[in-house]
């Protein structure tokens, strides 16, 4: 995975991808990030960004001039890109977009704004808007990190135990049971006995059933959007008879 990051505050990019996983990532050459500060690419002596909202208003805009300037820059180097705009008025982020993008051959470029917003001319270089939630932020650079960070890890060989990602697959579309480890015994809080008794089975089906539990307490929505196994139906119809 191949990223080029425009922002106007490239040590906040710097700083999560230096460190941890996204660090040895990069060591081992299964991502790439450059990060372009759009300041740079400004053309006035001032290196000014920002200008006032045609219409009034509070507020500043970004500019199109610098991010059309990086855009042409990065150009010229012939390859392909996927540009993304990060942005509340975007499509939802979700996991399957973060396999899609862990497997995509282009470069992915993140376009991150500040300020109110960025000239909406600049939407005729973007290939795809995309928000991570429905919040509004003062920057789209956290939004591009976790794009980055969900897509990364999913790439063979980023994670340290290739099984963690295996394991996902079987609670795909759920959330995660419930984990624990050493001492048994804490604080009088103690380990389920299942998980200790060795039994692969009954300890695969007491996490399968807990993701579900989880999942219909909190999210039940999610469990509309999956296909259940006829178990997984069984499963859930006794804990709506525990309600
Ligand atoms: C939220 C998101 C995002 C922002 C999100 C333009 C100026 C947008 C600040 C930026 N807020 N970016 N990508 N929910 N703020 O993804």
């Amino acid at each position: 995975m191949k990223c080029d990051v425009l922002t106007l505050f490239p040590d906040i990019i710097n700083a999560y991808l230096k460190e941890s996983i996204l660090k040895r990532a990069q060591e081992k050459k299964l991502i790439e990030v450059k990060i372009y500060n759009i300041r740079d690419f400004a053309s006035d002596k001032h290196k000014i960004v920002d200008d006032y909202p045609y219409g009034g208003g509070p507020g500043m805009v970004l500019k199109p001039e610098p991010l059309f300037n990086v855009i042409d820059f990065l150009k010229k180097d012939n390859e392909q890109r996927r540009t993304i705009l990060l942005s509340p008025q975007g499509r939802p982020f979700d996991q399957r977009l973060a396999g899609e993008f862990s497997e995509e051959k282009r470069r992915l470029v993140f376009i991150c704004g500040r300020y109110e917003g960025i000239d909406e001319r600049v939407m005729s270089l973007i290939d795809e808007e995309i928000s991570i939630g429905d919040y509004v932020m003062t920057g789209g650079e956290l939004g591009a990190l976790v794009i980055i960070d969900a897509s990364a890890r999913l790439i063979k060989g980023a994670l340290g135990d290739e099984k963690s990602i295996e394991e996902e697959s079987f609670s795909w579309g759920l959330l995660d049971y419930p984990h624990y480890t050493r001492p048994r015994e804490f604080r009088g809080l103690s380990v389920p006995d299942i998980l200790v008794s060795g039994n692969h089975k009954e300890i695969w089906l007491w996490r399968r059933r807990e993701a579900i539990r989880k999942t219909f307490k909190v999210r039940p929505e999610l469990l509309e959007k999956i296909q259940l196994t006829d178990e997984d139906k069984k499963i859930l119809s006794e804990i709506k008879e525990e309600q």
